[in-house]
């Protein structure tokens, strides 16, 4: 079986952590001065691994083998969150690059097609898994147009900065993959809290997120009697309690929902606010609970405009993720090297967090691996996970890739 070289592993995961190093994080958001030094890096990381390294019109960058054969997709993404944590995403990068590395490496797997593949905008800055979709041909006109940041930045421009406008948006070629396999940290305490080492993903959450606006009137906090406001961030709040009073009653084991985004227009002390935006953002591993939260939230929006005084709009927040299976006959094969390389320290579970790998199984069979979040932590500068585990995790995940390959070329 092919045998990571975990210095080589360890060294360009701390090279990727040096490009937008804040701290002990990474600030590296999609299409940032960052991001695409990141991804010209990885470029070159992929042409020195012996693939053909392409940044395409969205910014993934793939790195395609040149060997004969069924090929795996492996990687996830190199974009971070605003105050990224330094593995999110980038662990599955470098694991990919060493992966292909590991297959040369070796007399009977270098013949072994692995393609790499750092994915664009997996973090929503934009449109949520913007790379994946492109990638496998889900990003629709209308997902696309409108795709706006949070600072008003629209995704033309950024494009058109990035110097991407124009160039060509990469597919993947029908049938030329026996599967897609992404290996992440966990972003949860479940590994850790059990002393897991290792995850075998079964299947990624759906998410879906609204956007509230609120229109009132702006006024004098002094002058204006309390009967006569029309108070945008009074209804704002009253909005956010009554989801948080309602939606237990609809949720299912796993059902999260986060309200972290809100802006109340003039935002000073001694006016009354006359505008109000709230973001709703909810997941499950089914449809049937974020179909309800989107009825209940819809219902509580008509009886607040029933009552007048302020207005309330609802808009759609961002392009829906359905709830996704992850592939069984690749599953099967990273437990078997995790059982080898993990026995007893690894488990099957779901993910709370979503992942390119959730938009790529619509086109190609996917699977998942995940390795321990110290603490549980993500999506923070303090996310981290042990040497040790990083290194089993890129070993395990090699020895999968390994496998799938081996299996597809002997079906032909
Ligand atoms: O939010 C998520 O689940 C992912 O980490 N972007
Ligand atoms: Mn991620
Ligand atoms: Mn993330």
């Amino acid at each position: 079986m092919p045998s990571i070289d975990p210095e080589r592993l360890l060294a360009d995961l701390r090279t990727l952590r040096g490009i937008g190093a804040h701290g002990r994080g990474v600030v590296r958001p999609a299409f940032s001065a960052a991001d695409m030094q990141a991804r010209r890096w990885i470029a070159r990381r992929y042409e020195e691994a012996g693939l053909e390294a392409t940044i395409d019109g969205v910014g993934n960058v793939l790195g395609r083998s040149r060997n004969p054969g069924k090929a795996l997709l492996v990687g996830s993404h190199s974009d971070t969150q605003p105050t990224g944590g330094w593995l999110d995403g980038a662990l599955g990068v470098i694991y990919a690059l060493e992966v292909v590395r590991a297959l040369a490496s070796d007399d009977a797997t270098r013949v072994l097609a692995a393609d790499a593949v750092s994915f664009q905008d997996e973090e929503s800055r934009f449109v949520g898994c913007l790379g994946s979709r492109s990638l496998t041909g889900t990003l629709t006109p209308d997902i696309e147009r409108g795709a706006v940041d949070r600072d008003g930045v629209t995704l033309a421009d950024a494009l058109r900065q990035a110097g991407l406008q124009g160039a060509p948006r990469l597919r993947v070629a029908p049938g030329r993959h026996a599967g897609f396999l992404e290996a992440h940290i966990e972003q949860g305490p479940h590994l850790d809290d059990a002393g897991m080492r290792i995850g075998v993903v079964t299947g990624i959450v759906g998410l879906r997120g609204m956007r509230f606006v609120f229109r009132g009137q702006q006024n004098h906090a002094g002058t204006t009697m309390m009967a006569r406001r029309r108070d945008a961030a009074t209804a704002l709040y009253e909005l956010a309690h009554r989801i948080n009073q309602e939606f237990p009653k609809a949720a299912a084991e796993r059902s999260v929902w986060t309200m972290g985004r809100a802006r109340i227009e003039p935002n000073a002390t001694s006016i009354v606010p006359g505008y109000a935006e709230l973001d709703l953002q909810f997941r499950d591993a089914s449809e049937a609970p974020l179909e309800a939260f989107e009825a209940i939230a819809l219902r509580l929006v008509a009886e607040m405009n029933a009552r007048g005084g302020v207005g309330i709009e609802v808009a759609r927040a961002r392009a829906p993720i359905p709830p996704t299976r992850m592939d069984e006959g690749l599953q099967e094969h990273i437990a078997a090297a995790a059982a080898r390389h993990a026995p007893g320290k690894w488990q099957r579970m779901p993910s709370g967090a979503f992942h390119d790998a959730g938009i790529v199984a619509e086109r190609i069979p996917s699977a998942m691996l995940f390795i321990p979040s110290i603490g549980g932590i993500s999506h923070d500068f303090a996310e981290d996970s042990r040497d040790e585990d990083i290194v089993l995790g890129c070993q395990v995940l090699a020895d999968a890739a390994a496998a799938i390959l081996t299996a597809a070329n002997a079906r032909g």
